[in-house]
């Protein structure tokens, strides 16, 4: 096998790699990129001290005095985000992508990644790791061994990207001795795309190409090619290009989800156990949501996570849906974070994290907008200049990038539900669906039915944020948060979810709830009303109430939602009126409303299921009432 490899690189494959396909794709990618070396990961903490420290030494990591076991690194000023206008869905058929995934054919991507174009141009992979190393990265999205689960081989030449995804991810030997000799594994090539010419050293801290990059995904052959980024789901690619795009596919073909989507544990005072899982567009609170802890004044509830970001669900025999969070940590939001909005999660960060683009202070500490205590007086800004309150106050500098970021286990997670690691997942009683709108939409709806719930899903609007490259703040429809992450057709997307009521109803017909929340109204004076955080638990406690078939609420053209005296408001003070500023639906805001989920619709038209318009013109007549 070794011999595919060119004759200046060895592949270095340990003797307990037996799986003869893996050894001979690395053979063939160590040649396209020319990588000057192959290092295969075993996952080993010696091995991730090991490339910290190595990253230490490159400049790309500081370490910090104040946090055990904690980096800090800060990126190119280019490479930050994701970059959607840069992510390709390459089917065979182009509607299979379908308009809201930006499409190539695959051969022309192929000419253009791999193999070169007709017209002499070379293929952006050829040589693109040279004087690098190429790390083989195997890991697991999922317990490993689950049914659930399934295995994915990233091969980078970013050691930045290795360490994160041995937080990220179950990485390392087991997975490669899970594999076998013939076990079945997602291709992932990563790239910063910076080759080093003979001899030459990196001249900055972040390699990455700041003009070309290219986030690909063949559906078809299960294959993932990313170019030119280091960040995030750009670059550590069991994430968002594996747990979801690819997923979806599969999970469309196989009769199950893979889903942007939360999962949490909530345990009622009596004891019971029930589990959610919810969908937020990126940086809309999901992380908070999924460590919450519930007010005392609430009684003994309790909430334990499963999952922050992404659900895998597949049917059971018994008919309920199971899942798994197929991530082992959590790639979270810095700025905003802080004992009062998630203490969980400020516990989670006291060692072992590595930080990206957040600020570092004159005590080797990091900061970021929004954190517990006093605003440094001086601190290094996510840019490496000198930052201190006057400035921000002159210039509106941000000490931390907007959508800087930490990567920590989840086993540092002190409200980490024991069931997380679980091979056969959590059965789910309800699903949340929610997005960040500052009007319009009320603060929870129950669907009263499956087709109801999609509906909500699938026209669900929201504000964007920094989690994506591009202007913020403007309202997009994110159907199912899944807008930047569903793999192929979004109408075949929603047909998949009404076809899971019947496959699961023919076994079943306790159906998981569907409910959609807003938290983030605003009123007159432009602040948001609603508390949020802990006091989501209020929210928690109803829908778990009616999935007990014990709480109330207030029918009306959209769905059910809960009157005044429905929640409980032990130990909130929160009036009536505003809480009625929240919870309204308003007639003539909703005509509006109505007329963006037709334009959605024609977005949409080619295999659009008839239901959905069905439920639309319903709500229009009861709306007219
Ligand atoms: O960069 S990531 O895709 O991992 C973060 C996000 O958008 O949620
Ligand atoms: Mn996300």
């Amino acid at each position: 096998m070794n011999r595919l490899a060119s004759a200046d690189v060895r592949l270095n494959a340990p003797a307990y790699v037996k799986n003869a396909r893996l050894i001979e794709w690395v053979g063939q990618i160590a040649a396209l990129t020319q990588a000057a070396d192959v290092y295969w990961c075993d996952g080993s903490q010696d091995e991730y001290d090991r490339l910290c420290q190595q990253l230490v030494e490159a400049g790309s990591f500081k370490k910090l005095a104040k946090r055990p076991g904690s980096y800090l690194a800060i990126t190119d000023p280019s490479d930050v985000a994701r970059v959607e206008d840069r992510t390709y869905i390459c089917s065979q058929k182009k509607e299979d992508a379908g308009p809201t995934n930006n499409w190539m054919e695959p051969a022309e991507m192929r000419a253009l990644l791999q193999t070169g174009r007709a017209d002499g141009t070379p293929a952006l992979f050829k040589g693109c790791m040279k004087g690098r190393t190429l790390y083989v990265i195997p890991f697991s999205m999922g317990p490993l061994g689950s049914p659930i689960a399934h295995i994915g081989v990233e091969l980078s030449d970013s050691a930045y990207v290795a360490v994160n995804m041995k937080l990220m991810t179950r990485m390392g030997k087991a997975v490669i001795d899970l594999l076998g000799t013939d076990g079945d594994f997602v291709p992932c090539v990563h790239t910063v795309g910076a080759p080093l010419a003979d001899g030459a050293k990196d001249t900055t801290s972040w390699p990455c190409n700041p003009t070309v990059k290219y986030i690909v995904h063949y559906p078809e052959t299960q294959e993932i090619w990313s170019y030119g980024s280091g960040y995030g789901g750009n670059a550590l690619l069991g994430k968002k290009c594996f747990a979801l795009r690819i997923a979806s596919t599969m999970g469309r073909d196989q009769g199950w989800l893979a889903e942007h989507m939360l999962i949490l544990g909530v345990t009622s005072p009596e004891g019971k156990k029930y589990h959610v899982a919810a969908a937020f567009p990126s940086a809309c609170g999901k992380t908070n949501f999924a460590m919450l802890i519930p007010p005392a004044a609430l009684g003994n509830w309790k909430v334990t996570t499963i999952g922050d970001d992404i659900a895998w669900i597949k049917p059971g025999k018994d008919g309920r849906l199971y899942a798994i969070n197929p991530e082992a940590g959590y790639f979270g939001v810095a700025p905003g974070t802080n004992f009062k909005t998630n203490p969980n999660c400020m516990e989670s960060l006291k060692q072992d994290v590595i930080f990206t683009n957040v600020a570092l202070t004159d005590d080797g500490d990091v900061w970021w907008e929004g954190m517990d205590g006093a605003v440094p007086a001086h601190a290094i800004d996510w840019q490496g200049k000198d930052w201190t309150p006057a400035i921000a106050k002159e210039t509106g500098a941000k000490a931390a990038h907007p959508n800087s970021r930490f990567t920590v286990a989840a086993t540092n997670n002190p409200a980490l539900d024991p069931a997380w690691d679980d091979a056969k997942g959590v059965a789910i009683d309800a699903f949340i669906f929610g997005g960040r709108r500052s009007t319009t939409v009320p603060l929870v709806t129950e669907a009263r039915n499956w087709m109801e719930g999609v509906y909500m899903a699938a026209t669900m609007g929201s504000e964007t944020t920094a989690a994506a490259f591009g202007a913020q703040g403007v309202v997009r429809r994110d159907p199912f948060a899944m807008l930047p992450f569903c793999g192929y057709n979004m109408s075949d997307y929603f047909q998949h979810w009404l076809d899971m009521e019947h496959k699961l109803q023919s076994e079943n017909s306790n159906l998981p709830k569907i409910f959609c929340v807003n938290w983030f109204r605003k009123g007159a004076d432009g602040k948001f009303v609603w508390p949020g955080y802990g006091d989501n638990a209020r929210v928690l406690k109803w829908m778990i109430g009616r999935v007990e078939h014990k709480a109330q609420g207030e029918g009306h053209f959209f769905g059910i939602s809960p009157r005044y005296e429905d929640l409980d408001w032990t130990g909130l003070d929160f009036s009536k009126a505003q809480y009625d500023s929240i919870i309204d639906a308003d007639p003539a805001a909703w005509a509006a409303e109505l007329k963006l989920h037709d334009e959605l619709f024609k977005t949409l038209e080619f295999h659009l299921p008839a239901e959905l318009k069905a439920t639309k013109q319903k709500m229009q007549a009861a709306l007219a009432l």
